[in-house]
């Protein structure tokens, strides 16, 4: 399986090792302790320019794992399951956005995690669903993948579980969707992580790296030689990201093991 970890372009993401406004400094470092890629969390896709993005990746010898979308919910209050109809479209069209960044690059999956909303306002399901569809038929014709996330139920009552998610999936029915697994929400919804991956096996696409209180592995008690050596089982060759709070520090971070 490849590294990764995520980096912030535009704005804060809080759950991740790195503020944002130090890209060059941060992809060097990076790319110093040995990972395959990076995860950039984009906000707006069109304010960043994919050509100085692709420089600055080639640079520092690092590949695109993934485009992770979740900001333009905590700073614009955008999600495809609004209430107001006007911001379930710009969500859209945001998704859509950065489907076309990722269709500049190889195999670079865009993420939905935050960008589904909390659920709060009780949104009919079809609003997720129909959503989920026209994004989806939409990276078809760009030919990129989807990587769709369960998030733990403090952050979203939609989709907490891989079950949950597999049945999104297979309504939307699209080649192009596939789970993203994040090992923290997972300790919190699955009754065992382990089989969970299983579950998801088949259709996953990505991986998302935390320990049970969102600190790097090794801080928290989610057996990590279990959830690697069950990817492993699992055929998974695809990348693990780093997905977790700058603690103990953002080096210690970096330093986390990857592997069992
Ligand atoms: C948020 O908790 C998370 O895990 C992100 O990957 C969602 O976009
Ligand atoms: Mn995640």
């Amino acid at each position: 399986m490849k590294k990764s970890v995520v980096l912030p372009v535009q704005d804060e993401h809080g759950l991740c090792p790195f503020e944002p406004g130090q890209l060059d400094k941060d992809l060097k470092l990076i790319s110093e302790f040995g990972y395959d890629g990076v995860e950039l969390g984009i906000t707006d896709p069109n304010s960043v320019s994919v050509r100085k993005i692709t420089e600055k990746l080639r640079d520092n010898e690092l590949k695109l794992s993934a485009l992770t979308t979740g900001q333009a919910y905590g700073v614009e209050g955008i999600s495809i399951t609004e209430r107001d109809p006007g911001k379930r479209k710009m969500a859209r069209d945001r998704l859509k956005s950065h489907i076309d960044f990722a269709a500049d690059f190889e195999d670079v999956p865009v993420i939905i995690g935050s960008l589904r909303g909390d659920g709060k306002s009780n949104p009919p399901r079809r609003w997720l669903t129909q959503n989920l569809s026209d994004i989806a038929q939409y990276a078809e014709s760009q030919k990129v993948n989807i990587a769709f996330e369960p998030l733990n139920r403090y952050e979203s009552s939609l989709v907490n579980t891989v079950k949950e998610a597999l049945d999104v999936i297979e309504e939307v029915g699209s080649p192009r969707m596939g789970v993203l697994f994040d090992t923290f929400h997972a300790n919190i919804e699955e009754s065992s992580i382990a089989e969970s991956i299983e579950v998801a096996s088949k259709k996953l696409i990505y991986v998302h790296l935390a320990d049970s209180n969102r600190w790097a592995p090794g801080y928290g008690h989610i057996d990590f030689s279990k959830v690697f050596s069950t990817l492993d089982n699992a055929g998974y060759e695809g990348f693990c990201s780093l997905e977790s709070l700058p603690r103990p520090d953002k080096e210690v971070c970096l330093e986390a093991p990857f592997e069992i």
